[in-house]
């Protein structure tokens, strides 16, 4: 029997990572995507054939997180074996900018999906994107055991959708679990979060195109992961006997300041003449150190992370400079990459 997985946030990173896996698993996936009035599917274009097409094994729906009666309808509709919650309004200084919406779509949504799936009646497993800024202020080591404390509107959305993922798996003995992720970037990462930021920033600094880079607090720090690795580990955790909660990461911690340093070096550059400070990139509460202990995962699941922030960051240089040479879509040219037929034009 084929299985069939439904996707939110399947035009994200990790969502595009993930329909990437599952199909090569031989699934049949389905995304929620937001209408939009522009074109958002760029990063899952190369794995989308005609729905009219018998080989078609992937298949979109519009759909938002803030619509209870669609996240129904959809879930009785596609019947899935397994859901997988990604969608999020995912950027923690914009929600201090827009803390209303994303506790609407990062914490409630959550539950408007969970209680999608227990209307439809459906012995489906849940998997909720949680994440290491939950801990925030929590000294590191984090794992599983850590106290939250979070700093931002997304930390604190991120805690609600934690616990209501967790008290639908005792109140009604859903499958449901908690993949605690540290921070997993990608040439496919939004271009807004610091890594990518500064590795679009090396790739046009070194074509001449652009001689500044404004950022905020060098001093954070994080456990940088690659995130087709995470993906895999998503779905380990929908493969086990008994529901529970995992933190995936590397366990080894890097500044923003050395994540600089490394991308720079990358291309012989020296990252001091180019970095200037922009005080709009700080946070009224910052989150100083995120280093996750992922021995739980190991144990149990038998999941470990390979790549680390150093390789991490060349690898996303030297895609950030392929962009610029080619079309502007490092993904497509990778060989770490199944060969998926691309869409006709
Ligand atoms: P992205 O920001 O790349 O993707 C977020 C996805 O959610 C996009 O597909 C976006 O759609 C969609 N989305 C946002 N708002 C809505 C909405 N109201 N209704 C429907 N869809 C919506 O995030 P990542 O792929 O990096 O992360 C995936 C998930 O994992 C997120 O929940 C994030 O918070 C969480 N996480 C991420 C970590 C990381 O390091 N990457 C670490 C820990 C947790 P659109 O493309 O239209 O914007
Ligand atoms: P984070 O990622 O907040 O950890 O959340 P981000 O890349 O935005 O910030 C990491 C650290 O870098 C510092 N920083 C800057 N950040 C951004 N975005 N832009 C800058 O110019 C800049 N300068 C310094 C930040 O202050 C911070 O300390 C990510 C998201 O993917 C979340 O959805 C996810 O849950 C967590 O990772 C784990």
């Amino acid at each position: 029997m084929t299985k069939r997985a439904l996707i939110t946030g399947i035009t994200g990173q990790d969502g595009s990572y993930l329909a990437e896996f599952l199909l090569g698993k031989g699934y049949e996936v389905h995304g929620l995507m937001r209408r939009a009035s522009t074109f958002n599917t760029a990063r899952i274009d190369h794995i989308y054939i005609d729905p009219h097409s018998a080989d078609a094994r992937l298949f979109l729906h519009y759909g938002d997180m803030s619509d209870g009666a669609r996240l129904v309808t959809l879930l009785s509709r596609i019947q899935p074996d397994e859901v997988y919650n990604l969608a999020a309004q995912s950027h923690v200084r914009v929600s201090f900018d827009e803390p209303e919406h994303t506790a609407d779509t990062t914490g409630v949504g959550s539950v408007r999906l969970l209680e999608a799936v227990r209307m439809a009646e459906l012995p489906c497993r849940f998997y909720q994107a949680s994440s290491s800024e939950m801990f925030g202020a929590s000294p590191p080591p984090q794992n599983e055991q850590t106290p939250f404390y979070p700093r931002s509107p997304y930390g604190a959305a991120k805690v609600y959708s934690y616990w209501i993922t967790r008290n639908y798996r005792e109140a009604y003995d859903m499958f449901a679990v908690n993949g605690i992720l540290f921070n997993h970037e990608s040439p496919r990462r939004g271009e807004t979060f610091v890594t990518r930021k500064i590795t679009r920033a090396v790739a046009q600094i070194k074509a001449g195109l652009i001689d500044e880079l404004y950022l905020g607090n060098l001093d954070a720090v994080r456990d940088w992961g690659y995130a087709p690795e995470y993906v895999e580990g998503m779905w380990r955790m929908l493969q086990t006997d008994q529901p529970d909660d995992y933190c995936l990461a590397t366990g080894q911690a890097c500044s923003v300041r050395e994540f600089l340093a490394a991308s720079f070096e990358h291309v012989g550059l020296d990252w001091q003449r180019y970095v200037k400070l922009d005080a709009r990139y700080l946070r009224p509460t910052e989150v100083d150190k995120l280093v996750g202990d992922p021995s739980k995962a190991a144990a149990e699941l038998g999941w470990r992370a390979t790549v680390d922030p150093r390789k991490l960051a060349a690898l996303m240089v030297d895609a950030d400079i392929q962009a610029l040479e080619h079309s502007g879509r490092p993904w497509v040219d990778r060989p770490d990459l199944p060969d998926w037929p691309a869409l006709p034009s």
